[in-house]
């Protein structure tokens, strides 16, 4: 996907501009491009090179301006970079940079003392976006979150307080939008049932495929979990965040309960044929080398083979930040290898290098072939997954079709194979929808990609890892 950022402002821009929208992780960004001004959002991961294509574009003569989550909460650091800055969120307020940039008298920083009113907006600019190289687009329906866990930045953003669009103008959106496929980038969607159950039935008769993030609490009500398969929902990200409820009480997630929960949870939620994709975080100060084996085994005994494992990293702006920094515990930050694979921080029970160590090591059991299929097993043998997903366009399937083929059958690894085999039969006995079942062989295969990359490069990695690893902070916090 590309950042739904990028298109929102190009919306909000007046018409006499002439915008062109570049996305590095998809595409290079032309040489020729000579531009008045440039608008580059940023994440920490993607600081380091915001700022150097910031400095790029000044040398250049055009003005740069920064948005997005790093520079809202570090400005100085991005004024060295661009011209201006545009604390947290743009509507309004891009406005009013591009009118000053206009009268030659831009800003240094833009903020606003309040929220947005946010409840409607202008569909986003996907004209603008190479769509040739991305397959789903991004959509918000709310912005916020009542919730205020130490590591994340949302309600620091976006606030506390749920703003919702109303439904007729999301529908607008997702008639307009080039692809049938959507990523809800809501923090919760499901957060108020009410108006969620509003969005199914209207988004039911558009016949569209999506994903989204939502808690656990989505399948105390069976109607609503319902309603989102009818409504074409194929998968949701779940924030389980840590299975130590010590973890989970010190980074102020209490709404996460586990235990029983959480089984009769994921149960009803595989019952209505949606898969979850697990999230976890591991080194919180409770946090030992012993969650990373809980975690494998709570996968396997709930049958999630969609896990996503992050080391804990600290943001600016966020709580964690806050308390490492003032403990000294974030000596060699890089905010670019906070991506969730690289340990960033002291940890109070690990080093650096033990917890990369143990992560790997995690990741290349969870997406392993055999662990995957004994996942697989059990998760279809409810046969709930026989809904199919929705269209895709012909040129994609035939592009898929050969990737799945090229990788599980002309392979001469064989979990591969066997697990190929196994989606097939299911598929040929209808047990599993065929764009389901084939989707599901393309995700895992991405996963198991991305770590074989990440194996591949692992001595490098390691001595960076090395070079920054200064001990247990609980050791050393006896000493000083
Ligand atoms: C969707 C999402 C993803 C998707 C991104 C897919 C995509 N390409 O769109 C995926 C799953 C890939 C992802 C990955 C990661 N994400 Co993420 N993600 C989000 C999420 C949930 C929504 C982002 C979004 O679309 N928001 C809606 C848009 C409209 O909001 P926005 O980007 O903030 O933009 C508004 C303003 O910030 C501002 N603005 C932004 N840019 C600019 C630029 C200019 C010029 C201007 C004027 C204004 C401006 O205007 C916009 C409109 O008001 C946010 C949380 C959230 N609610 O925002 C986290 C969030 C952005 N992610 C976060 C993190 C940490 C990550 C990861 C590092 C995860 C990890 N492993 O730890 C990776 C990094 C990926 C990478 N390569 O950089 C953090 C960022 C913290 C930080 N300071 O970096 C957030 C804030 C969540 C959190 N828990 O705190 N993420
Ligand atoms: S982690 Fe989830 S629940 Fe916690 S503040 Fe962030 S968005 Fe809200």
């Amino acid at each position: 996907m590309v950042p739904l950022a990028l298109p929102t402002i190009a919306a909000l821009t007046p018409d006499h501009y002439r915008i062109a929208i570049y996305d590095e992780e998809i595409e290079d960004i032309p040489q020729k491009v000579r531009p008045d001004i440039v608008g580059i959002t940023t994440l920490a991961a993607t600081a380091r090179r915001a700022f150097e294509l910031g400095d790029h574009y000044r040398a250049l003569g055009a003005k740069v301006v920064f948005g997005g989550p790093y520079v809202s909460f570090m400005a100085d650091e991005a004024l060295k970079h661009g011209d201006s800055v545009v604390v947290g969120e743009a509507e309004g307020l891009w406005e009013q940079c591009l009118a000053d940039f206009e009268k030659g008298r831009m800003k240094q920083v833009y903020k606003s003392a309040e929220f947005t009113e946010y409840n409607s907006q202008k569909p986003p600019r996907w004209d603008l976006v190479n769509m040739k190289r991305i397959f789903q687009v991004a959509i918000q329906v709310s912005r916020g979150c009542p919730f205020n866990c130490d590591f994340c930045l949302v309600s620091r953003i976006f606030g506390r307080k749920m703003r919702y669009r109303e439904i007729a103008n999301v529908v607008e959106e997702i008639k307009a939008a080039p692809s049938k496929y959507f990523f809800f980038v809501d923090d919760n969607l499901t957060i108020n049932k009410r108006y969620a159950k509003e969005l199914m039935k209207a988004i039911k008769p558009l016949g569209i495929s999506w994903s989204c993030m939502c808690s656990l609490d989505v399948a105390t009500d069976e109607e609503l979990l319902h309603q989102m398969a009818e409504a074409g929902c194929f998968n949701i990200l779940v924030g389980f965040e840590s299975l130590n409820p010590d973890s989970l009480g010190e980074t102020q997630k209490h709404h996460n309960r586990g235990g029983s929960i959480y089984t009769e949870a994921i149960g009803k939620i595989h019952a209505a044929g949606i898969h979850i994709n697990a999230s976890f975080v591991i080194g919180f100060d409770h946090d030992t080398e012993d969650e990373f084996e809980r975690i494998f085994k709570f996968t396997l005994e709930h049958h999630l083979p969609n896990v996503n494992l992050h080391l804990l990293h600290a943001p600016p702006g966020t709580e964690t930040h806050k308390k490492l920094l003032e403990e000294g515990r974030l000596s060699n930050y890089d905010p670019e290898m906070g991506v969730g694979h690289f340990p960033t921080i002291d940890y109070m029970h690990m080093t650096r290098t033990g917890i990369f160590d143990k992560y790997m090591e995690t990741i290349s059991r969870l997406y392993s072939f055999p662990v995957i299929r004994e996942k697989a097993e059990a998760l279809f043998s409810n046969g709930a997954f026989t809904r199919p997903g929705g269209e895709i366009p012909a040129w994609l399937k035939a592009r898929l079709s050969w990737i799945t083929f090229k990788e599980y059958v002309l392979t001469s690894d064989k979990d591969r194979r066997a697990l190929f085999a196994f989606i097939f039969n299911l598929i040929r006995r209808k047990q599993i929808a065929i764009d389901r079942g084939m989707g599901f062989l393309l995700s895992m295969l991405g996963y198991n990609r991305h770590i074989r990359e990440h194996q591949r490069h692992m001595a490098e990695y390691r001595s960076m890892v090395m070079a920054r690893d200064t001990g247990k902070w609980k050791d050393k916090s006896k000493v000083t």
